[in-house]
């Protein structure tokens, strides 16, 4: 006798368990008190208390969609930068010019924290439309301590306005806010100092970022990751999106979680994040957005065994996404990622990257209960659909 409040029966589990898909035709999954305590076949033998029993009329269950990396949290939009852009200007000379990161800084300065979560609201409902039970949300348009501060907190409200699962993190190395020019290593200090004080406010779960020419040198992350590491939290990076310059290694000599967007990692980056067990998340949203023409060194992930995790990086400048389900589709059709690969970018793989992979990612016993279930008869129609919604439902903690 399986004790539990809720069963879905009659349906086919991808339980993302194991190394594939982990199909399980004809199967059951019952849950109690919002954790899953059965994942499974439906057998004869096996009895469920649930007074709640769902049929699922052979609908497709996988775990509920992760988004690992986004910059949800933002307020304004740069869809004039955009039509600058395509009249010739390029990313480098708008940022130059006072626009790019430092004009949604602007924006989001200006804005309450009410405001920023009345913005938000809209870019989360889309991503939970098509699945996510989890997202992640950075920071990094406040670029003060006020206001990066101000950023966490709203997104940590997130979940009392949407059933949803928030993870956050402090991205204050993302761009030199213009009070320090000249003088990065200063702001670096300013960042440095932050870290502590978010972390026993319990306002970041993790440190990210940006290693780039037009961000932050290697030597300058270093000293952000330690301050992350003394405050005893995990770090991931921007890593390698238009130049190399090893902050992957970097990523993986303190340990990161993820090292993100790697468009340019080489073969060196990607053994060093294997050693360390470094997931690998890729953005093929801003890689579409910029029109890159590098891709991320996928065949060396792949052989060297580094994890693989897919997210939206849905932020105004370069990857304005919020459709996970097209994020599955621009993974397969620009990297050329599998079926499988793709689906567990987005569940099993992006748990990992953010560190809560005994918590949700997968359909198993003691997993929360998110799924969702999808009206498909063929699991490759996630990935292979451009612009057309298939969720039949979604659970969050087993409702
Ligand atoms: N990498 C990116 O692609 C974004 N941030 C980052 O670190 C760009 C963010 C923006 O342009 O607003
Ligand atoms: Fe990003």
């Amino acid at each position: 006798m399986v004790l539990c409040d809720t069963v879905w029966f009659n349906a086919r589990l991808a339980t993302m368990a194991g190394d594939g898909i982990g199909v399980i035709e004809d199967s059951v999954i019952a849950a109690a008190d919002g954790r899953i305590s059965y994942a499974g076949p439906a057998e004869p033998g096996v009895a469920f208390t649930a007074a709640d029993r769902r049929d699922c009329g052979g609908r497709w269950i996988t775990p509920g969609l992760i988004d690992c990396h986004t910059h949800l949290v933002h307020a304004g939009n740069r869809a004039g930068e955009f039509a600058q852009r395509l009249a010739g200007a390029s990313y480098e000379e708008i940022a130059r010019a006072g626009g790019g990161i430092v004009s949604t800084m602007r924006a989001t300065r200006d804005a309450s924290e009410e405001t920023l979560i009345a913005q938000t609201l809209p870019r989360l409902d889309a991503l939970i439309a098509e699945g996510v039970t989890t997202v992640e949300v950075k920071s990094g348009y406040g670029l003060n301590a006020a206001d990066e501060a101000k950023m966490l907190r709203a997104a940590r409200r997130l979940p009392d306005s949407r059933d949803v699962r928030v993870v956050t993190t402090f991205l204050g190395a993302h761009a030199l806010p213009p009070e320090f020019v000249g003088n990065p290593d200063g702001y670096i200090d300013d960042v440095c100092a932050q870290i502590p004080i978010l972390a026993s406010a319990g306002l970041a779960d993790a440190v990210d970022a940006f290693c780039e020419g037009i961000g932050f040198t290697t030597a300058q992350v270093d000293r952000v990751f330690a301050a992350a590491s003394a405050a005893g939290l995990p770090v991931k990076l921007h890593a390698e999106q238009l130049s190399a310059l090893g902050g992957a290694s970097l990523a993986a000599r303190h340990g990161a979680l993820s090292a993100d967007h790697l468009e340019h990692a080489t073969d060196a980056d990607v053994a060093a994040m294997a050693a360390a067990g470094t997931v690998a998340v890729l953005l093929p949203g801003a890689y579409y957005f910029m029109r890159e023409t590098v891709l991320p060194p996928i065949a060396a992930m792949r052989a060297h065994g580094v994890p693989i995790a897919l997210a939206t990086d849905c932020n105004p400048g370069t990857s304005p996404l919020t459709s996970p389900l097209l994020v599955l589709n621009m993974a397969a059709t620009l990297f050329r990622l599998t079926v499988e690969e793709a689906l567990r970018g987005m569940t099993v793989n992006a748990a990992r990257a953010l560190g809560i992979d005994a918590e949700v990612g997968t359909l198993a016993a003691g997993k929360a209960c998110d799924l969702a279930i999808w009206d498909v008869s063929d699991l490759a129609e996630l990935v292979y659909r451009i612009g057309f919604n298939p969720l039949h439902s979604r659970i969050r903690n087993g409702r």
